[in-house]
């Protein structure tokens, strides 16, 4: 039995960019004063530089709105909170404008999901207007219900931010959260540096507030938190499991167990969209023919198959021919789990994508879903 490993790859891209085609578009808008550090907060959230100056148009007197071409995120940038009560005043009716008219739209793509109200932690005081405007908004916002996260920015005195905070959910606004947030690196001097820190919370925040056909898009787009992608990712493997599992379950003749591929694949198009990385067909196939392909025809074939159902309860090794339930699933989470640590390490930057291709690189795949095999459940550390 042998895999068609060009053709299973193929198959796999073109899933790949299905899936990603269909991710629904995520719109934030983000609030706050000049300098609070909106924009280098968006830089270090979101995996491609969206907030270059210049960049972003404007769609009302004090919005700016901030795309990328095939990228699934509208962020739509606030201006002229400085600028006084008045100011604030038409910011607050263009941002309830906004927000009704994507929910006129009544497509999840035109709606705001989420607004982020930024106030700098490092200007030691919340001002008094600031209060007042989350307040009015929260009046509107009754009908409109849209998740305000407030984010307190630069926030490299922890003791700061955290006084701050407390002051903030003391006024009982209607808010999901108060996170706070050092989005780079902070200099004091030459010695000391305070490391950036809060986005992961801020991702976790943001997934707890959001529908569940915009899980997939955040994850996509988000650079902070390689936790909720891992934590994201392994749902998938355990869904599909359970796919296979299911599907495994009426024994399927070993030449058969191709009808489990498109489980596979689709749980490879999920986890790339997930982490938002470039593959290629070429690395696909080093994949693949690492894991179940061609090499995989020892792997799924007798050695391994045979060494497996020693392994898995209920089927003995009369059953040596045929795949049953248990090893489809077993097959199945070495195979997400494998690639899993593969795009975590490519995230880090431990690994280059194209290792894939190398020979190094292939036995060390190989190693990797073995040894999961094995384990019959390992986890994706
Ligand atoms: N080290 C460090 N500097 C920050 C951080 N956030 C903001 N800054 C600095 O604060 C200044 C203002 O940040 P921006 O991100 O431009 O602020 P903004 O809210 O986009 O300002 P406007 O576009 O004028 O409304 C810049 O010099 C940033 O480098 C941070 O988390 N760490
Ligand atoms: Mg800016």
């Amino acid at each position: 039995m042998t895999i068609d490993t060009e053709k299973v790859a193929a198959d796999c891209i073109n899933a790949i960019n299905e899936r990603i085609r269909n991710l629904k578009n995520l719109n934030i808008i983000i609030a706050g004063k000049t300098g609070v550090g909106k924009s280098t907060l968006i830089n270090s959230v979101f995996r491609e530089q969206l907030a270059e100056t210049g960049m972003g148009k404007p769609v009302t007197t004090h919005m700016r709105k901030i795309t990328k071409k095939g990228f699934p995120l509208t962020i739509y940038d606030t201006r002229g909170f400085e600028l006084g009560k008045d100011a604030q005043k038409e910011v607050k009716k263009e941002v309830v404008e906004t927000i009704r008219e994507g929910l006129a739209e009544k497509d999840v793509n035109k709606a705001i999901h989420c607004i982020w109200y930024c106030i700098n932690t490092a200007s030691n005081r919340i001002e008094p207007e600031e209060i007042e405007w989350l307040r009015d908004f929260s009046e509107e916002n009754r009908v409109i219900q849209v998740p305000v996260i407030i984010v307190l920015t630069q926030a490299f005195s922890k003791k700061k931010a955290d006084e701050m905070r407390k002051a903030i959910l003391d006024e009982n606004l209607d808010v999901v959260q108060v996170v706070s947030v050092l989005a780079e690196d902070y200099e004091i001097d030459e010695d000391y540096v305070v490391k950036a820190y809060g986005l992961d919370l801020l991702i976790r925040v943001m997934s707890e507030s959001l529908p569940d056909e915009l899980q997939d898009t955040l994850q996509n787009v988000q650079k902070a938190s390689l936790e909720e992608k891992k934590r994201h990712a392994q749902a998938v493997v355990a869904t599909a499991t359970a796919a296979a599992i299911a599907e495994g379950a009426t024994p399927i003749p070993l030449a058969d167990c191709a009808v489990l591929i498109p489980t596979q694949v689709a749980m490879i198009a999920s986890i790339t969209a997930l982490f938002g990385l470039d593959v290629s067909k070429s690395i696909i196939m080093g994949f693949i023919s690492s894991t179940i392909g061609t090499s995989g025809a020892t792997v799924l074939g007798k050695t391994v198959v045979s060494s497996i159902l020693k392994f898995v309860p209920g089927v003995g090794s009369a059953a040596g021919s045929a795949i049953s339930g248990a090893t489809a699933g077993l097959i199945t989470t070495a195979l997400g789990e494998t690639y899993i640590l593969i795009m975590v390490a490519v995230f880090k930057g431990d690994m280059n994508m194209n290792d894939l291709e190398t020979k190094a690189g292939k036995e060390k795949v190989k190693q990797l879903f073995k040894e999961r095999l094995k384990l019959g459940k390992g986890s994706a550390e």
